[in-house]
């Protein structure tokens, strides 16, 4: 295999893929990419032929598939450094805030799932969404440095976990701090990022359980 295939969703709504393909991009990564549409008769079946998670995103590489967003970025890191901040106690909490989002917040993404899609309108949100929300905003302000425009100062992969939330927030018209707003606008403003959006603006798959 000349390079690495990274096998992913619907860019319209595949927030878990969009963590990774980031990554790649952002560390000038060479590699392939496969869409697999969700929801389809074969979808169980292409999935699960890549990992027996049957999930995307899939990186698969001359030493075997590598399933997960995260586990993903880690590879990725692994060939490109710079996609963690380069001061260890920077490094680590990176590595905190996004385990917190890669493994929490699921009241958020059940009832705001990310749809790049979908017409700016607020909806309703139970008390533990709009805690998830709350709970975002403070560690944000609790991890920022101040030094540039993102959580670390330069991109690292804990603004890639985060630009699916930026979505989800601009889509159901969020109403957040000033802060968060900002940086909202930064992630979403992200040239890699608005190649992504402008793609998915061109899907038509229905994927209803999505
Ligand atoms: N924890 C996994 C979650 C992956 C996941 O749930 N992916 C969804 C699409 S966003 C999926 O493949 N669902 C299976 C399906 O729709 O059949 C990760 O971080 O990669």
């Amino acid at each position: 295999m000349s390079q690495p295939v990274l096998h992913i969703g619907n860019k319209r709504l595949s927030s878990w893929s969009l963590r990774p393909w980031l990554a790649l991009n952002k560390a000038g990564i060479a590699f392939e990419e496969n869409l697999i549409a969700l929801d389809q008769d074969d979808t169980h079946e292409r999935l699960s032929a890549l990992s027996p998670a049957a999930t995307v995103p899939v990186l698969e590489t001359s030493g075997g598939n590598i399933w997960d967003s995260l586990a993903i970025c880690e590879w990725a890191a692994g060939q490109a450094p710079s996609l963690w901040p380069d001061d260890p106690a920077h490094r680590a909490r990176a590595r905190s805030i996004t385990a917190s989002m890669h493994s929490g917040f699921s009241a958020l993404r059940g009832e705001l799932p990310m749809d790049l899609q979908r017409s700016k309108a607020a909806k309703d949100m139970s008390v533990a969404c709009w805690r998830d929300i709350e709970q975002i905003e403070a560690l944000w302000v609790h991890v920022k440095t101040g030094e540039g425009p993102f959580l670390f100062g330069k991109w690292s992969i804990a603004d890639a976990f985060f630009t699916p939330v930026a979505t989800r927030f601009e889509t159901y018209d969020v109403p957040l701090s000033t802060d968060a707003a900002a940086y909202v606008e930064v992630l979403l403003a992200d040239p890699v990022y608005k190649d992504w959006h402008k793609a998915a603006q061109l899907e038509t798959w229905d994927a209803p359980r999505h």
